[in-house]
């Protein structure tokens, strides 16, 4: 993409009403522009980043065995009252009403939806076990929306429900997920450590909250950085193996981790002192078990395999894929801006003309921009405007791509150009090939 016909309107001044890094760089960069109080609008850049979270979260999701499907926004008040939730549910559910005043909500979550669409067409033990998930926006009536997309009133998640025979089953159910959510965020380039967690209005007596450690997160955590240390995604368990996953479990919580909430002093003081870890947290994931909640007030039923009838154990799982994008960025930047791991960067590569008035570095710079793809690949970013080399400088820093090409007068005279790593901040002078070998993938 050459940025003179590009849409990517950043800013110099830091925006008064952001108060963390992340909304800070999230609005500088030009990645989102707010459209309404904690609603915002995804600009080109944040668009790509936006699609390459959803895109690993939706793989890693694949993986694990879980179905795709897309429930709408919109859901019947009706629906909700087959739980009892419409009444529990409070302010923070936008209710809207149609031109035939039916009532209507803004859906803040789907378990009543999912669970209808399942009970429906589930008949037997044959049609479970099954995990479904959409990728969709929610919209929760926030009393304070606050740091832009951490907490915003709409906002993008996925949420998977799994629906199981028995109770083994749904615990097995539950710990596929955690391992798929142990893979995704670190495909992120994020540290998220799940941790006990009291399970709120959702239900259920398992709750797992993932958390990403920054100083700006909403809740205080405690673990033991053995968590760190283990690769808990190489557990692995048949589905029927109850003591392999007995043993998983057992593994997962001697290893001491919780929020605020389920804060344990007793046992936080048998953790070494130079393996605890203390600080804020941000919560981007978010899984629950919950039993038969939604089944039994829904009427589930399905035949079990001796004939009787069974009410389908259910479980939920929740990652905030709007939430993450300001996550990563609390985890990954620096004084001069972004520093996107390469997984979710929208562009691999800038690609940087010193010289827009200089003949010689036009043509090295076209030339470059076409071996690498140019437009087709969508992976550079190519900076041929009429400006000052160090504005160009400045911004490519901001909005963090892993990879800089700067082509100047001077180096093409010795028929070099310059690669930076963002992360390292090391720049090399490579010829055009050794640049384009480094660069190609
Ligand atoms: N139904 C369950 C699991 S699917 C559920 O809704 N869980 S949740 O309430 O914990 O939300 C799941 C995830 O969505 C959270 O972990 C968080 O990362 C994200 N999230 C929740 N509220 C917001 C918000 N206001 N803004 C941005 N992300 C949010």
């Amino acid at each position: 993409m050459r940025l003179s016909r590009y849409f990517m309107p950043v800013a110099k001044e830091t925006p008064a009403d952001a108060q963390i890094v992340s909304h800070k760089l999230m609005l500088r960069a030009g990645l989102i522009r707010q459209t309404a109080a904690g609603i915002y609008a995804w600009l080109p850049l944040g668009q790509r980043v936006l699609r390459n979270i959803e895109q690993i979260v939706r793989e890693e999701q694949d993986r694990a065995g879980a179905i795709e499907l897309l429930m709408p926004t919109l859901q019947s008040a009706d629906l909700w009252r087959q739980s009892g939730r419409y009444d529990a549910y409070g302010p923070e559910m936008l209710r809207i009403k149609d031109r035939h005043e039916r009532e209507l909500l803004y859906g803040p979550t789907n378990e009543e939806m999912i669970t209808a669409i399942f009970r429906d067409s589930a008949r037997s033990y044959r049609d479970l076990p099954r995990t479904l998930y959409h990728i969709q926006w929610k919209f929760r009536d926030e009393i304070r929306p606050r740091f832009g997309v951490m907490r915003g009133r709409e906002f993008l998640m996925k949420d998977a429900y799994s629906f199981d025979m028995d109770e083994a089953g749904a615990r097995h159910s539950y710990f596929e997920q955690l391992q798929a959510y142990i893979r995704t965020f670190r495909r992120l380039g994020v540290q998220a450590v799940p941790m006990k967690a009291a399970s709120g209005p959702i239900g259920g007596d398992l709750s797992h909250e993932f958390i990403v450690l920054a100083p700006t997160g909403e809740s205080e955590v405690f673990y033991d950085a053995a968590f760190e240390a283990e690769d808990w995604s190489s557990h692995r368990f048949e589905r029927g193996d109850t003591a392999g996953l007995n043993a998983f479990f057992k593994r997962l919580t001697s290893v001491y981790a919780a929020t605020d909430e389920t804060h344990d002093e007793a046992r936080w003081a048998e953790v070494p002192a130079d393996r605890q870890r203390q600080g804020r947290g941000i919560e981007v994931g978010h899984i629950f078990y919950f039993g038969t909640k939604y089944s039994a007030s829904m009427g589930m039923k399905v035949q079990g395999r001796d004939g009787a009838e069974v009410v389908p154990q259910m479980g939920s799982y929740g990652i905030g894929v709007s939430r993450l994008m300001g996550a990563i960025i609390e985890a990954s930047h620096d004084d001069a801006g972004i520093i996107w791991p390469e997984a979710v960067a929208p562009y691999q590569v800038g690609l940087i003309n010193m010289r827009a008035d200089h003949a010689g570095c036009v043509a090295a710079a076209d030339d470059i921009y076409a071996k690498l793809g140019g437009l087709a690949g969508g992976r550079v970013l190519y900076d041929d405007r009429d400006e000052r080399g160090g504005a160009k400088f400045a911004t490519m820093d901001l909005i963090g791509l892993p990879w800089q090409v700067v082509i100047g007068p001077k180096g093409l005279e010795r028929g070099v150009v310059e690669l930076k790593q963002r992360r390292t901040g090391e720049k090399q002078e490579l010829s055009v090939e050794s640049a384009l070998a480094r660069l190609a993938g």
